[in-house]
């Protein structure tokens, strides 16, 4: 179970950084620069991790949710480098001028709020730290994304993505009843939709074609168009490296659905399964590799051994 815990946080991190240096470009391009041998280039993770350690490290600090604490660790951990989305970037800037962590978000995209990829891309301490309740899972997916997201497609698609990292933690129904679990999990028509796409996708795996898959789930920087495309590249394959390069090489949002399908992959292979390539390649540094292992370990400490 511990391994389960880490290799979701590790796997997150792992899938950021091999899609970071191809976020945007399209399928010919990402393979012109991966080729066949899909080693890591730089290593350097985005606001993807950047977030999620955001949200590890509240969890931990209050032993559960705590929105305002959070916001102020996505401040506090806030590196402009990291190539933050405008939304969330405009979010932190309103709270930290001092608007309350449940109004700020509101006010985005002419008062609808987010319905970027933003809230889902960071949500995997939620899926292992709240694997064993869905209501509670669904509950804290929504509100530590409502801090940045305040659209209902961004929440939701946040705790569709929690829930399949918390179904990949527990192994409890086989990968290929997964389908039916998220699809009774999840509210929106429009990840109905996209979950029957998916079963008709993995049924006639062999055939279907990238394009295709691009097509039917989307690659792109909203929730509904990459959530969905990273819980398909992780059932379509058997092993962690499998599904994090196919997912990176549909291009587009490559970072972030690199990122989810390596947070699901991680939890339902553990630690172990990560090629280890990749994880000695990925950053070091104060919030680097060991600090994300770390908080995987706190999470599963304050869950199973505290008192
Ligand atoms: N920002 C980037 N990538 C571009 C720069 C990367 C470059 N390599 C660099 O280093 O500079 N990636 C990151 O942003 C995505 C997550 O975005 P987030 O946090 O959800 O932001 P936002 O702005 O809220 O939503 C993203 C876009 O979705 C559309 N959108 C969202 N809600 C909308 C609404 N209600 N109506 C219309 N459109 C809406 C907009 O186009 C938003 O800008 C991740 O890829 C992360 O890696
Ligand atoms: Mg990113
Ligand atoms: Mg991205």
């Amino acid at each position: 179970m511990k391994s389960k815990f880490t290799g979701a946080l590790i796997g997150s991190a792992v899938g950021d950084a091999l899609g970071a240096p191809v976020e945007g470009y399209s399928m010919k391009k990402v393979s012109s620069v991966y080729g066949e041998d899909w080693k890591m280039i730089s290593g350097r993770y985005t606001d993807d991790t950047e977030m999620m350690i955001g949200v590890a490290e509240s969890l931990i600090e209050n032993k559960g949710f705590n929105g305002n604490d959070m916001a102020m660790r996505f401040i506090q951990n806030y590196d402009p480098r990291r190539g933050y989305g405008p939304g969330s970037k405009e979010a932190l800037r309103r709270i930290g001028e001092g608007e309350s962590w449940e109004e700020a978000s509101k006010k985005l995209f002419d008062g609808k709020g987010s319905y970027g990829n933003g809230a889902a891309m960071r949500i995997a301490p939620v899926g292992i730290f709240y694997y064993d309740d869905a209501d509670k899972l669904r509950e804290i997916a929504y509100k530590s994304s409502h801090i940045t997201h305040s659209n209902e497609l961004g929440k939701e698609g946040a705790a569709l993505q929690a829930f399949s990292i918390a179904l990949a933690v527990q192994r409890r129904v086989k990968k290929e009843d997964m389908l039916l679990e998220l699809k009774e999990f999840v509210k929106s028509e429009i990840y109905k939709e996209k979950l029957r796409k998916m079963e008709v996708l993995l049924e006639k795996e062999a055939e279907v074609g990238k394009k295709e898959v691009i097509s039917e789930l989307g690659n792109g920087e909203e929730t509904f168009n990459s959530v969905p495309t990273a819980i398909h590249s992780f059932l379509r394959f058997n092993n962690f490296k499998d599904s994090v390069v196919y997912a990176v090489s549909l291009g587009g949002d490559t970072d972030t659905i690199g990122a989810m399908t390596g947070a699901i992959s991680g939890a339902y292979y553990g630690e172990e399964a990560i090629p280890k390539e990749w994880v000695e390649r990925l950053e070091g540094g104060k919030k680097g590799r060991s600090y994300i292992k770390w908080l995987g370990e706190e999470l599963y400490r304050i869950k199973f051994c505290a008192d």
